[in-house]
């Protein structure tokens, strides 16, 4: 069977904790280490005050049974001097199991594919690296892709924060419809942005720019009822149609210079009060076809929307999640996503539910 495993070491010498593991897998009769992907140093996940990891992947053939070839990871971690002090304690080496062909195990003592592999870039840089064709097998996803959605960054799962769920992307797109057909697939309830409701919107859309100011307070003020962390409950999973940074991409498109400085203060003061999201859903699609479906809602102040202001809308955007690094960004082209096809939001809930922690 081939099986990758996870190698990480942040105490002793930490190469050499990976090289001793992999050549210790190797002499034994069952294993044969087919390829060791490059050495990663990146910062402890999670509990910061111990030292980097040394991470990697390898790649190995065996003839043992997950169980057995769980209990040989062992002997080797015990014979390498890993002590068991408590989760995430810094350790000379921890070897996981990361896939065994492509089974799916959910047992007291093993998860396979482990249970956080797609949320680790020090993992999944690695798998990468080694096979980044293969197919995760609950997530149906490349390891290419998974990586991707990363940006190099790596999450843990988290059960004390707010599960929220945020869907982004340039008006027209569809968030509002997918926000729709997830929450009930979900179970959980939408937190939807308050367009409808801001009185100056359709005269700042009518071109009274210097209603603009109020009009984003307006927003940052919903917003900050919304997604205020006392507010909302930590076991509980929430799905947004927006996402609070757009905030700031439409403010600087049109409050004038002289009143930004204002708003950038109010920005940064309800920023600091609201929660993160643990999974942003990026909805995309062409300028054009965003415009087509803005014609078909007739919306009556989003008649006068240019194709430009689209184009510019959508760099922004772009832009903003090339360098996100607050959670995984699962990309979607609405032009290939129909979300009103129940399988697909079947699939992508199955997807979600890995990224989240539900009691
Ligand atoms: N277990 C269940 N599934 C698996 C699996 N697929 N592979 C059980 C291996 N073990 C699995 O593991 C605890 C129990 O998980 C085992 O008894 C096994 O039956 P452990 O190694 O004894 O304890 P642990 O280290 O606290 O847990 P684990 O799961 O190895 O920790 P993690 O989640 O891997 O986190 N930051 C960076 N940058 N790099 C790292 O490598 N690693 C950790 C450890 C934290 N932060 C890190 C890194
Ligand atoms: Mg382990």
């Amino acid at each position: 069977m081939k099986t990758y495993i996870g190698l990480g070491s942040n105490l002793g010498d930490r190469h050499a904790n990976i090289e001793q593991a992999s050549s210790e897998l190797n002499s034994c009769d069952a294993i044969t280490v087919e390829k060791l992907s490059d050495f990663l140093e990146t910062p402890p996940l999670a509990a910061m005050d111990q030292p980097a990891y040394i991470n990697a992947v390898a790649e190995i053939s065996t003839t043992l049974q997950p169980v057995a070839f769980l209990k040989k990871l062992q002997t080797i971690e015990q014979k390498l001097g890993r002590t068991r002090d408590g989760k995430w304690q810094p350790r000379t080496i921890d070897l996981d199991i990361l896939m065994y062909g492509d089974l799916v195990l959910e047992t007291c003592d093993l998860t396979i594919p482990h249970r956080q592999m797609h949320l680790r870039s020090f993992v999944l840089i690695g798998m990468s690296q080694l096979a980044g064709d293969l197919i995760h097998p609950v997530l149906k996803r490349s390891m290419n892709e998974l990586a991707q959605r990363l940006n190099s960054n790596s999450f843990a799962l988290n059960p004390e924060i707010p599960q929220l769920i945020c869907i982004a992307g340039i008006i027209g797109v569809g968030k509002t419809t997918l926000a729709q057909n997830l929450a009930q697939k979900l179970n959980c309830p939408i937190l939807r942005e308050a367009y409808d409701t801001n009185p100056y919107l359709p005269q700042v859309y009518a071109g009274k720019t210097e209603l603009a100011l109020k009009s984003q307070l307006y927003f940052l003020e919903t917003r900050r009822n919304q997604l205020a962390r006392e507010n909302l409950s930590s076991q509980n999973i929430y799905l947004t149609d927006y996402i609070f940074d757009k905030d700031r991409i439409f403010a600087q498109r049109t409050i004038n210079a002289d009143q930004f400085g204002e708003y950038a203060m109010q920005y940064d003061k309800v920023s600091s009060q609201i929660a993160s999201p643990i999974l942003v859903i990026y909805l995309t699609d062409t300028p054009n076809a965003a415009m087509d479906r803005i014609h078909n809602r007739n919306r009556p102040y989003e008649q006068q929307m240019k194709l430009k202001t689209l184009q510019e809308l959508k760099s922004a955007y772009d832009r903003l999640f090339a360098e996100w690094d607050k959670s995984p960004v699962i990309t979607l082209h609405a032009g290939k996503f129909n979300c009103l096809d129940p399988a697909n939001i079947d699939i992508l809930a199955v997807e979600i539910e890995r990224y989240i922690c539900r009691q």
